[in-house]
């Protein structure tokens, strides 16, 4: 079924049930000496580069690869087009490795075909820390699919991440692999009902028209919550005790310190968007909601060609009740011009995402580690980790 994830150091299905395998790395490390020094073979027509994000020639040939040949919904009417200063944040984090943004180019031509990424992460699974990369955006050209390209990338890139002494990873996929952490639903609350009908990326319900259908995703146009602004950079130090305390909560969270807040949610404009709750009284910060900007290219529609959607991203509530924090984001989401606003069932989401009209979609999203074994799969909501 899967004859390369078979060889691989992640749960595999055939052990599902199996509850005398303990929890934990699946292999252990070797010497550093004993890793690969060179890189693996690709097919002759191709070569190894690693991308320098900082040069703008590079991203973009990065954006230009993935624009045109991301991930797509399950009919094609839709792909994922993150911008070039959506990558540049995405792919250097606080402690990043320019080696683990490996490309894959055509010798004769020198284009671009092929990429994948990691990033380094603290990411605590029950009471351990583990140093982990977060892999993300493998991508492999439309016209060299199926050549069993991807394999060999992953293999590299887990080889580049040996070379810094980390041996386990988190990863997230739209396709089930050996095996899911866990597998969340992706939920959409319509901000710009005509638009996203006349795009198809939803339908007027049974007996609605369209204006009763705008009015029923109308939102109020000033915020509800005395105290609600933007985060600022003074604010990180209080942020970062919020998260952290509320991140406790989950199985799997990541284990930010205040240079990963800076980074991760400071905003920055079309990335990303921090909110928080000053007390008026005390300027306590007592709740925190956050989004990321990914908007989509529509595929072949005469009007339109690009639905900006919001991802919901972290979200802490102490005082403001979560629901009444959430229709808050939703109103400065509409307010700046986002058609959608997306989010997973993750964390305490369940707890806002029907009473504010979030309807599923029909994605789905599985979460995965690799090297590290749960003895259980997580219900979504005991996951506190949003990946990009
Ligand atoms: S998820 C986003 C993935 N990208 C897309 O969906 C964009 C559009 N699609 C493509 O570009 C291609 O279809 C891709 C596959 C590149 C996805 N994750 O080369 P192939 C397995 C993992 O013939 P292609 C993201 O970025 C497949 O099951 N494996 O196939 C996170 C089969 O193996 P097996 C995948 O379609 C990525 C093999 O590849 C995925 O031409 C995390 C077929 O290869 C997938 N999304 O190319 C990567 N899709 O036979 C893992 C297919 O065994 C990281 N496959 O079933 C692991 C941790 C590494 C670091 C470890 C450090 C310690
Ligand atoms: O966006 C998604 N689906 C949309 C569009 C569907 C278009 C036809 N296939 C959707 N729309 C319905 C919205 C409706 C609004 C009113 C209330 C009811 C709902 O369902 C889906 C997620 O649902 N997105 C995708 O399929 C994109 C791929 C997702 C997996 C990608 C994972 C890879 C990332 C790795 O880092």
């Amino acid at each position: 079924r899967h004859k390369f994830w078979e060889t691989q150091p992640v749960g595999q299905f055939k052990d599902l049930g199996d509850s005398s395998l303990p929890e934990g790395p699946i292999e252990q490390p070797t010497p550093l000496s004993e890793v690969k020094q060179e890189p693996y073979n690709l097919p002759t027509p191709y070569e190894w580069i690693t991308c320098d994000m900082d040069s703008d020639e590079m991203s973009n040939e990065v954006y230009t690869l993935l624009t045109n040949n991301y991930v797509e919904d399950d009919e094609s009417m839709f792909r994922f087009n993150y911008s070039k200063e959506f990558l540049l944040w995405a792919l250097r984090p606080p402690g990043y490795y320019r080696s683990w943004h490996i490309g894959v180019r055509v010798k004769s031509s020198k284009k671009l075909v092929a990429f994948i990424t990691g990033v380094p992460a603290k990411i605590r699974v029950r009471d351990s820390v583990v140093v982990m990369a977060e892999v993300n955006f493998l991508c492999v050209h439309k016209k060299l699919r199926s050549k069993r390209l991807a394999p060999v990338m992953i293999k590299e890139v887990t080889r580049r991440v040996h070379l810094e002494n980390i041996w386990q990873a988190a990863y997230t996929a739209g396709v089930v692999l050996p095996t899911p952490v866990t597998t969340c639903q992706y939920w959409h609350r319509s901000l710009n009902p005509k638009k996203l009908i006349d795009v198809g990326f939803s339908r007027l319900g049974a007996r609605m028209t369209m204006s009763r259908t705008i009015k029923l995703y109308k939102l109020s146009d000033q915020t509800a919550t005395p105290g609600f602004r933007k985060m600022e950079p003074h604010d990180v130090p209080a942020v970062t005790r919020l998260l952290r305390n509320y991140l406790k909560l989950f199985v799997v969270a990541p284990d930010f310190d205040e240079n990963d807040v800076e980074h991760w949610l400071l905003p920055k404009e079309n990335v990303v968007d921090s909110y928080l709750v000053e007390s008026p009284e005390t300027h306590e910060i007592t709740d925190f909601c956050s989004f990321y900007t990914l908007p989509s290219s529509i595929l072949g529609n005469q009007n339109h060609s690009s639905l900006k959607a919001a991802y919901s991203y972290y979200n802490v509530s102490t005082k403001t009740p979560l629901l009444q924090l959430m229709n808050d984001a939703l109103i400065v989401a509409k307010k700046n011009d986002f058609d959608v606003f997306n989010a997973l069932d993750v964390m305490h989401n369940e707890t806002f995402l029907k009473e504010l009209k979030f309807g599923p979609g029909d994605g789905k999203l599985h979460y995965y580690l690799y090297n590290y074994r749960l003895k259980h799969v997580l219900r979504p909501s005991e996951l506190g980790l949003v990946l990009l």
